[in-house]
């Protein structure tokens, strides 16, 4: 028999900074290899143990084949399969109804985050169809919202250097980033530059993989690396270290900020609130400030999440991305604070998505809040259907007891198109099976480097399996709705996203795309967008601010009765500021996700699974013998909204009244809940993001 070999270009798909560049070797129509494309030129040709393992997740035994029907109790799981026809029509028939009924389409509510980054099945047809329907709006807040505003306040962009250039950087500040785990390509690039000369710095609560491999790891407590920043700038002021011309061309408010840290943020003051004694606040300033004189390059912040997921979690990076200007690190490639690229490439949003048919006066719901939407407890109709996709809400949202009980609702109709029998199918009352990425067709960009990618297709779906933009066809067409607007193909969609639009803040040009096509990424593969070898954003300032200006004081804040300057915001559940919540739970506990799952995704490959084991708690011997804790023992960590259960390992990875645990475990594997039955949906201070690290618990043997 003749067999045929092919090898096709793909992407990893997953909401990972990296966004690798995938090879895919396929024999008679079966994926047999996938490894790592060594022509990209950031990706490199490796990549991470999870998507190593990807085609073990592709021909997994408990991959959803066919759609399905719920015949048992909410949760349990049991369902029957049914055609696709049935499924389409028992959808419409139900969205038709709610519609129709009291309460209108807001009673209808899409729920998805980022289980493919692809621009068509991230978002496209789905906006279309829930936008045309008139249901509710979801408000994708979970992940990212609390940076980019606050970023976006001092900078007027989202952080970002051209992460190449990281090789050029001699101080590196990891700060609130497990980059040797959640963004390995750049950690490579920090460990070239160490080797050139570079210090690499951690300030983490944490003793992370990352915090572990740096040269000085920086203790941080919980939800206060916005004080720790300001008692920076004390010192750097305070010993002349600033960059006085790059102040005076770039900058306004230094007057103002200079004033308000010399007064308010002394480092003794600042030592209270963190727990990082004065001279390790002096001698940080003083290295972060001698980076180009004394080791010859420019310092470099890679902020990320961690700092993120607090209630002042937005004022912490305001505060954080205002350092770079303090001293001139904007002067120089690879100097700065990078957060994420994800602006950089000008995709045509609107085209693919059509705001336009969003029925005026609808209302948002944060996702954050799924708990509190699901009981009824949010301004406007109920929720009477709600459509997941591309997310595993039951798992990953705050506040999982609620959520659950939520989702148990007779009442609510719900959809959940997935790859696998996850915590939320359990829940559905149609199950729709999805493809996986070497199924179907995409494009990608990254929110870690500047390279763009098409996805192609490499297998035909397994079993029944639909992409996401197929579904919204189908369910368009049953719906009525029109066809020049629904029945597109991918191919047509791709086009759309790339045709030119302006890019947000008009930077860097809008010829990021120049040379961009369906064509050229089809023959070329991977694509650098048209920004400048050796790229320094901000160089001249340019920042994409009302001012033009690198805004210390903002004036923007100012007029909507806000601080017009940085300050310290304590987390919501702090011991030192809300004594009351600490007698009972007076544990700060962090849930970062687990180095070999993404999210609660690969939780079911048994081999990550294997190698992740099962929940840990890291506890500080302090706090472990005050418990009579012993290493390894099974402990319960709990507080009023929920419990899960741990295996302890004692340690100094934390320091005393500090926890931490890796997520995100199906629930259904560990007994019926995760880390996130302890955690709040209260949001952060800007954008109403997760505060999955701002979370007390108390903790006890079991
Ligand atoms: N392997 C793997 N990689 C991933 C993911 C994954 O699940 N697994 N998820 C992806 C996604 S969706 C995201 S958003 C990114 C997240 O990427 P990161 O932000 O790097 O990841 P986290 O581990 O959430 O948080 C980083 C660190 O912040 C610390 N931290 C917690 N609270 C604080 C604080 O108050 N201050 C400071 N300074 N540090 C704090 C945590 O201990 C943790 O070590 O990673 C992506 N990459
Ligand atoms: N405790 C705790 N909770 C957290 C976090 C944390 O650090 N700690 N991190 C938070 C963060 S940063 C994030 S980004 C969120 C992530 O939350 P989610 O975006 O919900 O991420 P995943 O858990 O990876 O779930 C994605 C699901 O999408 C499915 N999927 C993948 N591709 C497709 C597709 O093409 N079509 C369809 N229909 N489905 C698909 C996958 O099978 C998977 O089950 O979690 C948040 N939750
Ligand atoms: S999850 Fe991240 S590191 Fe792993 S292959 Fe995908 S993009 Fe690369
Ligand atoms: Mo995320």
């Amino acid at each position: 028999m003749k067999t045929e070999l092919k090898v096709v270009r793909a992407v990893c798909p997953h909401d990972c900074p990296d966004t690798c560049g995938l090879i895919v070797t396929v024999q008679d129509g079966k994926a047999i290899k996938l490894r790592g494309d060594k022509d990209h030129p950031f990706t490199d040709g490796y990549l991470c143990a999870k998507v190593n393992n990807y085609l073990d997740r592709v021909y997994h035994q408990d991959r959803l084949m066919f759609p399905m029907r719920r015949v048992g109790k909410k949760g349990q799981g049991k369902f029957e399969r049914i055609s696709w026809e049935e499924a389409i029509a028992t959808i419409t028939a139900r969205f038709k109804e709610v519609a129709a009924g009291p309460h209108g389409p807001q009673a209808i509510l899409p729920y998805s985050y980022a289980g493919t980054m692809g621009k068509l099945h991230y978002a496209s047809l789905d906006r279309r169809f829930f936008h045309r329907l008139g249901a509710s709006l979801l408000d994708r807040t979970i992940c990212a919202t609390a940076g980019s505003i606050g970023s976006d306040i001092t900078l007027g962009t989202r952080a970002v250097i051209d992460p190449e250039c990281t090789v050029h950087a001699r101080y590196i500040i990891n700060w609130g980033s497990n980059t040797s785990v959640t963004n390995i390509h750049q950690w490579t690039l920090m460990h070239q530059a160490r080797k050139a000369g570079a210090k690499i710095v951690t300030i983490d609560p944490h003793r992370s993989k990352t915090a572990e491999k740096s040269d000085w790891w920086i203790p941080v407590r919980p939800g206060t690396d916005g004080a720790l920043a300001l008692g920076v700038m004390n010192v750097l002021f305070r010993e002349g270290l600033e960059d006085a011309d790059y102040l005076e061309r770039y900058c306004i408010g230094t007057a103002e900020l200079r004033e308000r840290v010399r007064t308010e943020y002394s480092p003794e003051t600042v030592a209270r609130i963190t727990g990082v004694p004065v001279a390790d606040i002096e001698k940080l300033a003083r290295e972060y400030a001698g980076s180009m004189t004394e080791r010859g390059g420019p310092a470099l912040i890679r902020l990320n999440y961690g700092m993120q997921r607090h209630g002042g979690g937005g004022m912490a990076v305001r505060t954080v991305v205002c350092l770079p200007a303090i001293i001139g690190a904007w002067r120089h490639p690879g100097g700065g604070a990078m957060l994420s690229t994800s602006k950089l490439a000008p995709w045509n949003g609107n085209a693919l998505e059509r705001p336009d048919l969003i029925p005026h006066g609808t209302r948002t719901i944060n996702m954050v809040n799924l708990a509190e939407a699901l009981h009824g407890e949010l301004p406007g109709p109920p929720v009477m259907a709600l459509y997941v996709y591309n997310s595993n809400p039951a798992a990953v949202n705050p506040a999982q007891s609620k959520v659950i009980s939520g989702l148990e609702r007779e009442d609510l109709f719900t959809v959940v198109h997935e790859q696998f029998p996850t915590d939320t199918v359990d829940f559905a009352d149609i199950v729709l099976p999805a493809t996986t990425q070497l199924e179907h067709f995409d494009l990608h960009s990254a929110y870690g480097h500047f390279y763009v990618q098409a996805n192609e297709q490499a297998i035909a779906p397994l079993g029944e399996a639909k992409p996401n933009t197929e579904v919204f066809r189908l369910l368009a067409e049953a719906m009525g709705f029109e066809r020049d607007i629904f029945q597109v193909t991918d191919e047509q969609l791709a086009r759309e996203a790339l045709t030119p639009v302006g890019s947000p803040n008009g930077y860097p040009a809008v010829s990021a795309f120049e040379g961009i096509t369906l064509e050229t990424l089809i023959a070329n593969g991977p694509m650098r967008i048209n920004v400048p070898e050796n790229w320094a954003p901000f160089a001249k300032g340019n920042f994409g601010t009302p001012s033009g200006k690198c805004e210390f004081y903002s004036q923007r804040e100012a007029m909507a009765g806000r601080d017009p300057l940085p300050k310290y915001v304590p987390p919501h559940e702090d011991p030192q500021t809300r004594p009351d919540l600490a007698v009972r739970h007076p544990l700060q506990m962090l849930c970062p996700p687990e180095a070999t799952f993404l999210n609660s995704t690969f939780v079911n490959v048994d081999a990550l699974r294997n190698s992740a084991k099962e929940p840990t708690l890291q506890i500080n011997p302090v706090d472990a013998n005050a418990r009579k804790i012993a290493q390894g023992q099974r402990v319960e960590v709990f507080n009023d909204r929920g419990r899960f259960e741990a295996k302890a390992v004692i340690g100094e990875t934390v320091k005393p009244g500090v926890v931490v645990t890796f997520g995100v475990w199906w629930s259904k594997i560990t007994g019926g809940s995760n880390c996130n039955a302890t955690t709040s949906t209260a949001g952060t201070d800007m954008g109403g993001g997760g505060t999955f690290f701002d979370n007390l618990v108390q903790v006890r043997g079991v």
